[in-house]
């Protein structure tokens, strides 16, 4: 199905906006040209069809131009030089003037006999050659040859076959057949048996140019022939004012075909998007954190759990976390601005997040022409350089498991309950040795099973100490390793925002701009 003019205008529109500085600048000239060149045609005597008359010098344009209209308007000629300025005929002065202007068609005639009852608001304009040596002629051609809504080659019999004219200007206009009329002229100059022939192999240069389905009309500018069904074929045109918006869609269509589709954008991957956010969060440190914040808690719970005789030592050593700038003091920081004292990333590291950062983006970018998928790679670029700065601060906003536990506080009261029972014990011993020495009497020491109670209570106490110590290490082993999963988690989850952020959210554009731009470039072409 074939899309309205104005759906194909809003589908270049998205196309030059959505493909951006992806469509080769020329290219993108020209789309920003012809949609000027449609919003002002369109505000310009909706009702006029322009039709020109184009061709080489010496083909007849003017001649027909005369024969068509039935008087001599036009200049012709038979010795150069040529037509060299265009000149409209229209039947409707006023109404044409503003079109005319923008048509920079400065020779008009104004004809009171319309050449079709039905072509009251027709504007013919006779063309210099396109083929001139005269750079000028060429140049008013051109322009006028994007400018009307409708267009006439005329050939003649000598050169209906010439290279430039088929190259240059009909085989661009391929997508103009609805538009276009062929008019083989001065075919007064062949045998009348020879027409046929010449027509048949005319149209199958016009098919092969692409216009297959353009009209190919024999005429004779000299004898008439052929006259008539020419000025039905230009009446039937300006009777249908379809021809302006079906010159704009084929324009919008021609440039279409010449825009690079962006390929077949996939759907990103989840699976490759989780792998993502793994890699970069273990180079990132979560890992480093969460077994810091494992290390710190087990040290902190040592140091309440632990055998007090021993358990002091625990208080010497740091705490991995207050060692990368995440202890328990952070909190004061603003975590807008604070800054890990995680090391800095080494090679490695780095490594492996460039890798899973162009990965991701490669994956991304399959199905897509090498132009767009260049735009991928540079956004993943852009992410790189800025993700060690925005990881730092995800990690510094990660709220980490500091506290202690309710258990400590028993363990604690239990553990010097146990030193005291060995207080106790020792300082009976102390006594039962020193006192009679002193000429006191010494406290009795009762026995069970033959041992003495204040050595068992020593006994006991080192025992439950050490086992207690034991009891605590393996509580806060467990408790640690859960915390060090549950920080894992955290960190992995806000890694993955900066990552979405960051990564995919720019990847993800520019995969749904691609998918845009393909959409519109497929509705602008068809
Ligand atoms: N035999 C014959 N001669 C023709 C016919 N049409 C035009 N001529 C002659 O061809 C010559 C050129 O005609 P023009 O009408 O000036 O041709 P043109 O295409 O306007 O040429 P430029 O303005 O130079 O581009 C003139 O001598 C005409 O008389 C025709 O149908 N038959
Ligand atoms: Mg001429």
């Amino acid at each position: 199905m074939s899309a309205s003019l104005d759906d194909r205008l809003t589908a270049l529109r998205t196309v030059r906006t959505t493909g951006g500085d992806l469509i080769p600048a020329a290219l993108a000239t020209e789309v920003d040209e012809l949609l000027a060149r449609a919003s002002r045609r369109r505000e310009l005597s909706p009702g006029s069809t322009v039709v020109g008359l184009f061709g080489a010098t010496g083909s007849g344009k003017s001649s027909l131009v005369n024969a068509l209209v039935g008087a001599d308007v036009a200049r012709t000629h038979v010795r150069r030089p040529t037509t060299s300025q265009a000149l409209a005929v229209t039947w409707d002065a006023e109404g044409a003037a503003d079109l005319l202007d923008w048509l920079e068609v400065r020779d008009r005639v104004v004809r009171e006999e319309p050449l079709d009852p039905r072509a009251r608001q027709l504007v013919l304009l006779d063309l210099p050659d396109f083929d001139s040596i005269e750079a000028g002629n060429r140049a008013v051609a051109e322009r006028l040859a994007a400018q009307v809504d409708a267009l006439v080659w005329v050939v003649d019999p000598q050169k209906y076959a010439d290279d430039v004219l088929h190259a240059q200007f009909i085989t661009p206009h391929a997508r103009h057949a609805e538009v276009t009329l062929i008019v083989l002229n001065q075919v007064d100059l062949l045998a009348p048996a020879d027409v046929p022939r010449v027509v048949a192999s005319l149209r199958d240069i016009v098919d092969r140019d692409g216009i297959a389905k353009a009209t190919v009309l024999p005429v004779s500018a000299r004898t008439g022939t052929g006259i008539d069904a020419l000025r039905t074929a230009i009446g039937d045109l300006a009777a249908a004012r379809s021809a302006r918006d079906a010159r704009l869609a084929a324009d919008i269509a021609a440039l279409a075909d010449r825009l690079d589709s962006p390929g077949e954008p996939r759907k990103l991957d989840p699976k490759s998007r989780a792998h993502l956010v793994d890699e970069v969060g273990v180079a990132a440190g979560a890992d480093v954190v969460a077994r810091a914040v494992a290390g710190s808690y087990r040290k902190r719970s040592a140091q309440a759990t632990g055998w007090p005789v021993v358990s002091w030592i625990a208080r010497l050593r740091a705490d991995p976390l207050t060692r990368l700038g995440l202890g328990p003091k952070r909190t004061s920081g603003d975590p807008a601005v604070h800054r890990t004292s995680l090391p800095p990333a080494n090679a490695a590291a780095k490594a492996k997040v460039s890798i899973a950062v162009r990965g991701f983006a490669d994956t991304a970018a399959t199905g897509l022409t090498e132009t767009w998928r260049s735009a991928v790679r540079s956004d993943a670029e852009r992410a790189l350089a800025e993700l060690p700065d925005a990881l730092d601060l995800a990690i510094a906003r990660t709220p980490l498991p500091a506290r202690g536990s309710w258990w400590w506080v028993v363990f604690g009261i239990l553990q010097w309950l146990v030193v005291l029972a060995g207080l106790v014990g020792a300082g009976w011993l102390l006594a039962a040795a020193l006192l009679p020495r002193i000429g006191m009497p010494a406290p009795e020491i009762p026995e069970v099973e033959g041992w003495a109670v204040p050595t068992l209570l020593i006994v006991a106490a080192v025992l439950a100490g050490i086992l207690l110590g034991l009891l605590g290490a393996a509580l806060g082993g467990v408790t640690a390793a859960s915390r060090r999963r549950r920080t894992r988690r955290r960190l992995l989850a806000e890694i993955e925002q900066v990552v979405a952020e960051r990564v995919v959210a720019p990847i993800s554009a520019d995969l749904d701009r691609a998918r845009e731009f393909a959409a519109a470039l497929k509705t602008a072409a068809r």
